[in-house]
């Protein structure tokens, strides 16, 4: 039976709802027995049928009103009650399910993670768990009660408050809990095991104690610190900047292993990825901080928006995900630095976000069609969505969008809303007209703004045109104008700001492109200006104008704002790219261009006054950011290229990489901003010096006097990608020392799928031997597997197809053992426009191996037959 989708038109009230809950799990991970007793209200007078949604359990039978019940019918995934002469509108069903957590691999509903037990609801988890009206708009009070075996899960744990407790004769002990709020099913969690538990308070703007709870596995206790404080600022800044206030008198965090995503925000309980949690200095790279404490943000930030105002149908995911990735994002900009966060958020979009509008999954933020759920989960709904309200807000101001949250908040709280509930909200709070912009909402595609200008001396007037074109995208051939904000500044030759004025008065930086043509012209200028587009990149689009080298290092030397700065570096970084793939592809010799050199030389010349820009600034784009430039790409000219442009750079400024790299080194390890700064801007130059003659040394001292992870690992990666005599012995050396925690063992195994080394898929193909290896835990398999499909191009699109047969074997396996996370790993493997025929015979041939399976599972047919189309 082919899977059939679903359509954001066809949304239906449903006839019934679910008010009350009770749950009681008696828990085992060989046998876990559920008795469900719902409350169920029929809304519709008319409706005489009831169906459920359910699978992967043992139904046991269900009982209407306390009788036992047999006027139904069964299928794979639902369970249809006939309820032809129903008495009253208000009934209850006990249903009971049996289930086995430790044989549920694919890691959706209740399974086993190590020694514990725990779930994973969203979005239509808790189906596998008992029969249920899952779905976000059946909003209903849950009490669950928990029996376990005391000794094994000494904690026992779910949403809401604790309620009551006790024990059984025979070993087991038993918790109740009471959750006060209204919610829907996929914001369900239980937690049963043993852990460490790191315990805090927090007094809330109103004065109320709350507790505050983090469970990670035992022994990791002093990991578990900086998730805490990280919690604590995201409840203040939330109070600060949304006036928002948890609700709740607990709230607990448990990191688990075995997860297949980040984290989830279930009420009051968050489970999290133990990635997500666990940091101290010799475990965690500066980077996986700042991911900790950005996770950790955004779902608490979930419990006002996506828990207390959820999500009406799951057409309407970025309501909460592209709202809450915006709140977590402006949180990190207001607690470090903003324009850093900036320029690592487009880095993100562009790289993957561009290509997935790109290719066959391309969607807009608000899916009109969706054959499995879980694959709308992607950076189109959660970061260009975030790139929508920010545009909303760059409109409103932050005045105004704080206005109109107080006005979607008063509306819906308590409710299931619509991405329309918010706009329409954001509109009327603030008298600002968002018809066209809603458009943002409907329409695919990342659109193309060409911009071209003309100086009129006589007349010291400069005009800028822009137009405006969104391409056909796989799901959408009829494009429509969009209201996009395009920031803009104008700068002289000397580097000072020119006043942007219409006649005499004072006009907005902001540009307001509503049609396809439009033309702004500027008064009282001067001189020919260099214009900065795009500031802070006020929209998401792509940007085509046509700049001289000399112009981009007046951007990169004097411009105002941190984004266009680095921006003119990335263009001449991709010029240069582009120039010398060229060359090699006509069998030319490379050459390395004065521009860019000169514009490094400033880089480096000024990094002293912010060596986090400096940083961001200097990295080479990875291949496959300089992949997004190109319509057809070129994985191994790419790769050949970028190698050169490294060598070139790092020997052209040599002498002052070494002497930078000398002045920034710290005395010791602190997470505070200006050293993680430091710490970035030494190792980006560490990076470049592994591919000189002092490379050896350097690298091999750098990683013997690290005290902190993210020195260890800089020095390896660098060891790694410049191919380095020391590399064996400290990959040796690193495995030897972290064999036994397999989170810190995925940064080798990442590293060792992203080997430069022609024998790199052999490597990776012995290491799923590897004893820290686990084919079973997604973080392990998304650090090797993953890494390599993704982030190793040129030898995932060997010529020879050999890369994609390897992953098409290891999705065969995930296909019937975690389709979820086989989902995400075939992403590389569908973008096949983007590559020559030859490749494309190659990922076809393995598409179509895949087609053929006969349990291919839903996650991976609705990719497939897209990719195919
Ligand atoms: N809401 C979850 C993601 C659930 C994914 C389900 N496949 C985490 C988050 O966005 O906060
Ligand atoms: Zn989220």
């Amino acid at each position: 039976m082919q899977p059939k989708a679903k359509f954001r038109k066809d949304y239906r009230q449903p006839d019934f709802t679910v008010s009350e809950i009770y749950l009681d799990f008696q828990l085992d991970p060989e046998q876990t027995l559920v008795t469900s007793t719902l409350t169920v209200e029929r809304q519709n007078a008319e409706a005489t049928q009831l169906r459920l949604d359910g699978h992967s359990f043992e139904f046991q039978g269900v009982k209407f009103n306390g009788q036992p019940f047999s006027r139904y019918q069964q299928d794979a995934e639902s369970l249809t009650l006939d309820l032809a002469d129903l008495a009253a509108d208000r009934f209850q069903l006990e249903i009971q399910t049996l289930l086995r957590p430790s044989q549920n691999t694919s890691l959706q509903g209740l399974y086993q993670s190590g020694e514990g037990i725990c779930t994973q609801c969203e979005a239509e988890g808790f189906r596998q768990i008992t029969y249920m009206l899952d779905r976000p708009d059946v909003l209903a009070k849950y009490r669950t009660k928990l029996t376990a075996c005391k000794t094994k899960y000494p904690y026992l744990l779910s949403n809401g408050n604790r309620i009551a407790q006790g024990e059984l004769a025979d070993g087991r002990h038993w918790v109740e809990w009471d959750d006060p709020f209204f919610k829907p099913s996929y914001l369900f969690a239980v937690v049963a095991g043993d852990f460490d538990l790191l315990k805090d308070t927090f007094t809330t703007m109103s004065g109320r104690v709350v507790d505050l709870e983090i469970y990670v596995d035992r022994g990791n206790l002093a990991r578990a610190g900086w998730a805490m404080e990280s919690l604590k600022r995201a409840m203040k800044w939330d109070e600060q900047r949304f006036g928002l206030e948890y609700d709740l008198d607990i709230y607990m965090i448990v990191a688990v292993d075995f997860f297949n995503m980040g984290a989830m925000e279930n009420k009051g309980l968050n489970i999290f990825n133990a990635k997500f949690v666990l940091a101290n200095p010799q475990t965690a790279t500066d980077e996986d901080y700042m991911g900790v404490e950005s996770v950790i943000a955004h779902e608490y930030f979930h419990n006002w928006t996506g828990n207390r105002i959820t999500c009406r149908d799951w057409f309407q995911l970025s309501l909460k995900e592209g709202l809450t990735v915006f709140r977590d994002q402006e949180f990190t900009s207001d607690l470090w630095s903003r324009a850093a966060k900036r320029i690592e958020d487009v880095r993100f979009l562009r790289a993957f976000q561009f290509a997935e509008d790109a290719g066959p999954m391309a969607h807009p933020i608000r899916p009109d069609k969706v054959i499995e759920m879980n694959n709308f989960y992607t950076v189109t709904v959660y970061e260009k969505g975030a790139e929508v309200i920010r545009m909303i807000h760059t409109l409103l101001g932050e005045a105004k969008f704080q206005k109109g949250m107080q006005l979607y908040i008063a509306e819906n709280d308590g409710k299931a809303a619509t991405c329309e509930d918010f706009v329409s909200a954001m509109e009327r709070a603030s008298g600002v007209d968002l018809t066209q912009f809603r458009r943002w909402y409907s329409q695919s595609g990342t659109p193309e703004l060409t911009v071209s200008d003309e100086y009129d001396e006589k007349r010291q007037a400069y005009r800028l045109t822009i137009s405006q074109l969104t391409r056909p995208t796989a799901d959408q051939v009829e494009k429509v104008n969009l209201h996009i904000p395009l920031k803009v500044a104008l700068y002289g030759q000397d580097g000072k700001k020119i006043k942007l004025q219409y006649e005499i008065a004072s006009v907005s930086d902001v540009l307001d492109i509503t049609n396809e043509h439009q033309t702004f012209e500027f008064h009282n200028v001067s001189q020919r200006p260099v214009p900065a587009l795009l500031c802070d990149f006020s929209a998401p689009v792509r940007l085509d104008y046509n700049y001289t080298t000399e112009q981009l290092i007046t951007l990169l030397s004097y411009a105002e704002n941190e984004f266009i700065r680095w921006d003119a570096a990335q263009t001449l970084f991709t010029n240069e790219l582009k120039t010398n793939l060229n060359r090699y592809q006509q069998g030319e010799e490379m050459l390395f261009s004065d521009g860019l050199l000169s514009a490094l030389t400033i880089v480096l010349d000024n990094a002293h006054q912010d060596p986090e820009l400096a940083a961001l600034t200097l990295m080479l784009p990875k291949e496959t950011e300089f992949a997004e430039s190109f319509s057809i790409i070129d994985p191994q000219g790419i790769a050949v290229v970028r190698h050169f442009m490294q060598t070139a750079i790092a020997e052209a400024l040599k002498d002052r990489l070494i002497v930078a790299y000398n002045q920034h080194k710290l005395p010791e390890y602190r997470v505070v901003a200006d050293d993680m700064a430091k710490r970035a801007f030494r190792n980006v130059c560490l990076s470049y010096l592994a591919f000189t003659d002092l490379g050896n040394n350097l690298v091999y001292k750098h990683y013997h006097q690290a005290d902190n992870m993210t020195d260890t690992l800089a020095a390896l990666n660098a060891a790694t990608k410049a191919q380095l005599a020391c590399r064996d012995s400290l990959l040796a050396d690193f495995d030897q020392k972290w064999q036994h925690d397999g989170l810190v063992m995925d940064k080798w195994f990442a590293l060792q799928a992203t080997r430069p080394d022609q024998n790199v898929l052999e490597v990776v193909k012995h290491l799923l031997e590897h004893p820290s290896f686990n084919f079973k835990n997604p973080n392990r398999v998304r650090a090797l597997v993953g890494a390599f499909a993704a982030q190793n191009p040129r030898a995932f699109h060997a010529i020879d197809g050999s890369g994609y047969r390897f992953l098409v074997d290891i999705l065969i396996q995930l296909n019937s053992s975690n389709p979820q996370v086989a989902s995400r790993l075939i992403e590389p493997l569908i973008k096949l426009s983007r590559y020559d025929n030859q490749r494309q015979t190659l990922m076809h041939r393995g598409l179509e191996r895949l087609k053929g399976l006969d349990n291919l599972a839903r996650d991976l047919f609705e990719k497939i037959e897209k990719a195919l189309q």
